[in-house]
């Protein structure tokens, strides 16, 4: 059987523990992923801090060259990652699963390369000259979830090195393989002590996020996981970005044409089975409107098909967990107990974590699939009658993370975006992120922007020159 490894150091460490990874389609045996020691934490953690300061001397040019060199390896191995993330994730490795999980991979890798933060003359007169540069924190941790292992990784992992850091990636117990080997792969163009892992549960993250040696945490996942994390970092007085999902709304202005834009509501709601942050979690459709939404996403739903990803027809896989099934297994059978309109769509196959895509409509705010996020195939359409009671619908609850407006002309689309409360308001797309385009979360869905200048940003301090002319 596979045996999959931590990088420490540039070395693969032979672990002392492991667990079995099986496949969420079919059950089957993937491979022994390792579990850290707090031991093999702290040997993570020393590594990532003697090759900080060496790291962080070489110049800009250097670590951009480096970092581009990345981007090559990920795109030289994307098919046997893809491969690997399909297998141990679920998402299919057509339509916009696992190879699209790679592109993004290579493009968030690209973008960070491509960009520079240069010093900033911040003020001048004829006594004084103050320059603003932006020097690395120190040593990162990072904290990554199950849903886009790979892609939330790099996120995470890549500005960070750009820009002088050494990392400790630490990714999900559900999905540590496919990381592990990106991982591995990478460091063939890293100096050793640049890019490490551990690997276990939340007792060896939470060992990583409090370690005293730590400058720095990127974490995405849960709320509740988010706020240990907060008090973990009164050990080491870490800035954190925190990326806490969300629970999207999308509203349908009254008259648009839902033929038009069905199939951009349907990715933005069922994109990786919905265990997406930025996906569409409750949609609000104007009752005039309501039917016509509700048979064009049957339509489009009733064309999918869901089954084992390595199938290259299948476009909707199984859920990644036992956790997460039975998560929206009961969100959906509470909808049905308080007589919603269950609509249910594909043929699932009887072995796996498999759910037929959903809509779910009758349902109102306060159901608890409206107002729990619900993180995966089973989206809630909600009547309004009123836009102003849609509005104040969507900005209802403590999630912040993204939201959208949709109608045929985006002029008016935009007065109500603007009257929207969230990290980032799509008009007629949804989740559509960007490599160059700042992406994070308001109120509950956390705090700390990633992605471009701004995410560059945030792996670094602030260091003034001031100097007496
Ligand atoms: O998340 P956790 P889980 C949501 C989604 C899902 C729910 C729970 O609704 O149903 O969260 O998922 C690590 N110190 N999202 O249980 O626990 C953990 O090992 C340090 C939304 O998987 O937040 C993993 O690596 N680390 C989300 C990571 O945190 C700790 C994506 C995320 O796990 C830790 C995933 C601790 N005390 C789930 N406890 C999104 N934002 O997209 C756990 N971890």
């Amino acid at each position: 059987m596979q045996k999959y490894q931590n990088v420490v150091n540039g070395e693969l460490a032979e672990p002392v523990e492991s667990h079995k990874i099986f496949n969420p389609a079919n059950g089957d045996l993937l491979g022994l992923a390792p579990i850290s020691t707090e031991n093999e934490v702290e040997q993570a953690v020393s590594a990532a801090r003697d090759a900080q300061l060496a790291w962080a001397r070489r110049s800009d040019k250097e670590r951009a060259e480096i970092t581009a060199r990345i981007a090559k390896v990920l795109e030289e191995n994307s098919e046997y990652l893809a491969n690997l993330i399909t297998r141990e994730q679920g998402k299919p490795l057509s339509g916009p699963g696992s190879r699209f999980e790679m592109q993004a991979c290579v493009g968030w890798t690209q973008g960070p390369a491509s960009l520079e933060l240069t010093p900033e003359v911040v003020y001048e007169d004829d006594e004084r000259k103050d320059t603003l540069h932006r020097v690395p924190l120190g040593v990162v941790a990072a904290i990554a979830p199950w849903n886009w292992p790979l892609m939330i990784a790099i996120w995470q992992i890549i500005p960070a090195i750009r820009m002088g850091n050494t990392v400790v990636l630490k990714p999900s117990e559900y999905t540590p393989i496919a990381t592990l080997e990106m991982v591995r792969l990478i460091n063939q163009v890293l100096p050793p002590g640049v890019l490490n892992t551990i690997t276990g549960d939340g007792r060896i993250g939470s060992k990583l996020t409090s370690h005293p040696d730590i400058d720095k945490i990127m974490f995405t996942g849960s709320e509740a996981t988010g706020r240990r994390i907060i008090e973990a970092s009164t050990h080491n007085l870490a800035p954190i970005t925190l990326e806490l999902g969300g629970n999207d709304a999308a509203i349908v202005l009254p008259g648009t044409n839902a033929g038009a834009i069905a199939e951009g509501l349907f990715w933005g709601a069922f994109l990786n089975m919905g265990q997406t942050c930025a996906c569409i979690k409750r949609l609000y459709v104007h009752e005039d409107d309501y039917e016509a939404v509700m048979s064009s996403l049957g339509n489009i739903a009733s064309q999918m098909t869901i089954g084992d990803g390595t199938d290259e027809n299948v476009l909707i896989g199984p859920l990644q967990n036992k956790m997460q099934y039975e998560k929206v297994r009961e969100l959906v059978a509470d909808a049905r107990a308080n007589q919603c309109d269950v609509r249910e769509f594909g043929d699932t196959p009887d072995k796996g974590y498999f759910l037929p895509v959903t809509l779910v409509g009758d349902i109102n705010d306060g159901q608890r699939l409206v107002d729990e996020e619900q993180f995966g195939p089973a989206l809630p359409i909600v009547r309004y009658r009123d836009l102003n009671a849609a509005v104040a619908s969507a900005n209802r609850l403590p999630a912040a993370l993204g939201a959208s407006v949709w109608a045929d002309d985006p002029a008016t689309a935009a007065e109500t975006a603007s009257r929207l409360e969230a990290g980032t308001i799509w008009i007629n797309q949804h989740g559509a992120i960007h490599p160059m385009v700042p992406f994070g979360g308001n109120k509950a869905s956390g705090y700390g922007c990633e992605f471009g200048l701004e995410g560059l940003k945030a792996v670094t301090q602030a260091r003034v020159i001031s100097l007496k002319k």
